[in-house]
C-alpha cells in the first residue's frame, strides 16, 4: 500500500502528557486575543488543530487527491487507500470488529440521524419507546423526538439526580410504560462532564430488546473507547472535537443491523444497479456513503488519532480529570459561583458554572477581554438547563493543550467580573 499520504504525524511529548510542550503542535497558541496569550477554554465546542493533522491534509491534497472509489488510475488509487486507511484508523480508536461498520458522517449529529431515520422510521411505532436521558445534548435528544413522535412511539427521559448523574433507579418504571425499543446516551455530557454508566444502560436496553445508540462526541477525543466493552449498537463521534478537521466524523453500528436498515442518504456511490423502476443498495459501508466522501478531511481525522494514540488516551483522560479536579477547587473558593455537576472523580474535563447576578454571556465577553475563550448559553442541552433552573451557564472545558496557569487566568478574570458587575 502506498504511504504517500500518510504524513509523519509523530506527537511533539512523547512519554507522559507534557501540556506546555504539546502547545508548540498547536500554531493557534502563537497569537494573542485582546494583547493576551490565548486561553482556550471551550474544547468541548471544538478543538484546536496540531501542525501535523493539518500537514497530513495538505499532503493529501499535494500528492494524493482525486475522487475515491471511482477512477481505476494510480493516483485514485492512492487516494481511495488513504480515505480506506482513515475508516481502519477509525475502527482501531473505536475497537470495533470491521472497517465495513466504520461510516463517515459529516458529524456524530449527522451519525445519529441517520440511526434515527434508517433504524427508527422502520421499526418504531405504538407502543414503543425512545428513552434518554435528561443531560442529553439535543443532537441525540430533538432526532429522537421527532423519530418517536412521526412513528407514534413515545419519549422519555431517565431523570438526574441533584449531582447530575442519571436516576437508574427510574429505569424499571420507564420500562412499564411500553417496549423499549431505544435508548439513547452521551457517554460524557457537554455541559456538566458527567461520565454516565453506558455499560449497564446498554446492558438494560439488551434485555428489553432494545437497541443501544452512545453519543461519543464528548468522549473518544478524550478516553480511550471500546464499542464491544460498552456494549454497544451505535456510536457516533466527530472528528472536530478531537483534534481533526470539521466536516467529517463517524458512525459505527454493528454490521448485522447496519445491513438490515434501509439506506439514510441516497444518490451516488451507495447503489449496487439503478433502473427505472427501482435501484439496489451497494455494500456496507457504501451503503450509507451516498456522494462524494469527505475524502482529505478523513485524511486529516486519520492524523489526528494517530497524534492522540501517540500521546495515549489514558494520559489525556488522566490529565483532564486533574484539571477539572483543580478548577472545581479554585471554583468553590469563590462563594459568588454555582458550579454544576458531579465530583471531580466522576467526570470528564468540563465545569459549569455561574457567578451570582451575572449573565453567562456578560462573564464570557469580559474574559474575552483577558484572552480567555470559554463558552456561554444553553450548551445545545435546554432539557438540562431547565433540570438545573437556569437559562444558561458559563462552560470551560479542557484539553490536551490546557495548562493550569490558564485555569488560574480564568479565576482572575472572574474576579474582573465580580468587580465589573458589582
Ligand atoms: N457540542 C458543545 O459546545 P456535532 O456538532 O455534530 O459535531 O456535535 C454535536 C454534539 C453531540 N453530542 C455532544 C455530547 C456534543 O457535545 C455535541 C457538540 C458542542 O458542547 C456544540 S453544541
Amino acid at each position: 500500500m502506498s504511504r504517500e499520504y500518510d504524513a509523519d504525524v509523530a506527537v511533539t511529548a512523547k512519554t507522559t502528557l507534557d501540556a506546555q510542550r504539546l502547545r508548540a503542535d498547536f500554531p493557534i497558541f502563537e497569537q494573542t486575543f485582546h494583547g493576551k496569550p490565548l486561553a482556550f477554554l471551550d474544547s468541548a465546542a471544538s478543538s484546536q488543530k496540531p501542525r501535523q493533522m493539518l500537514e497530513a491534509m495538505t499532503h493529501f491534497y499535494e500528492t494524493s487527491y482525486a475522487n475515491v472509489h471511482r477512477g481505476v488510475y494510480q493516483l485514485a488509487e492512492r487516494a481511495t487507500e488513504a480515505l480506506e486507511l482513515s475508516r481502519e484508523k477509525v475502527r482501531a480508536l473505536l475497537n470495533a470488529p470491521s472497517a465495513r461498520e466504520v461510516i463517515f458522517v459529516r458529524n456524530a449529529t449527522e451519525g445519529i440521524n441517520l440511526v434515527a431515520y434508517a433504524w427508527g422510521l422502520s421499526n418504531l411505532g405504538p407502543g414503543d419507546l425512545v428513552v434518554v436521558t435528561e443531560l442529553e445534548h439535543h443532537s441525540n435528544f430533538v432526532p429522537w423526538q421527532y423519530i418517536a413522535h412521526r412513528t407514534g412511539a413515545g419519549f422519555r427521559m431517565i431523570p438526574l439526580d441533584d449531582h447530575g448523574q442519571l436516576r437508574l433507579d427510574e429505569l424499571d418504571s420507564i420500562a412499564r410504560e411500553g417496549n423499549v425499543k431505544v435508548v439513547a446516551t452521551g457517554v460524557v455530557s457537554n455541559s456538566l462532564g458527567t461520565m454516565n454508566p453506558v455499560d449497564r444502560l446498554a446492558a438494560w436496553a439488551h434485555e428489553h430488546g432494545a437497541i443501544m445508540v452512545a453519543d461519543g462526541a464528548q468522549s473518544a477525543p478524550h478516553m480511550k473507547m471500546d464499542v464491544q466493552a460498552l456494549g454497544c449498537d451505535f456510536v457516533a463521534i466527530s472528528a472536530h472535537k478531537m483534534c481533526g478537521p470539521s466536516g467529517v466524523g463517524a458512525l459505527w453500528g454493528k454490521a448485522e443491523l447496519l445491513e438490515r436498515m434501509e439506506p439514510f442518504l441516497t444518490g451516488g456511490h451507495m447503489i449496487r444497479s439503478v433502473g427505472v423502476d427501482d435501484s439496489t443498495w451497494g455494500e456496507l459501508p457504501h451503503k450509507f456513503e451516498a456522494g462524494t466522501a469527505p475524502m482529505a478531511e478523513a485524511v486529516g481525522f486519520g492524523a489526528a488519532i494517530d497524534y492522540l494514540t501517540e500521546i495515549g488516551f489514558d494520559a489525556i483522560e488522566r490529565y483532564e480529570h486533574e484539571l477539572a479536579a483543580y478548577a472545581l477547587d479554585k471554583l468553590a473558593e469563590l462563594p459568588w459561583v454555582t458550579s454544576y455537576g458531579p465530583p471531580a472523580d466522576r467526570r470528564a474535563g468540563i465545569v459549569s458554572f455561574n457567578v451570582d447576578g451575572v449573565h453567562p454571556h456578560d462573564v464570557a465577553q469580559v474574559l474575552d477581554f483577558e484572552g480567555i475563550a470559554i463558552r456561554a448559553g444553553h450548551h445545545c442541552c435546554q432539557p438540562l438547563m431547565r433540570k438545573l433552573g437556569v437559562a444558561a451557564t458559563n462552560r470551560a472545558s479542557f484539553y490536551l493543550y490546557t495548562i493550569p496557569d490558564e485555569i488560574d487566568r480564568l479565576v482572575d478574570g472572574l474576579h474582573k467580573v465580580r468587580k465589573a458587575f458589582g
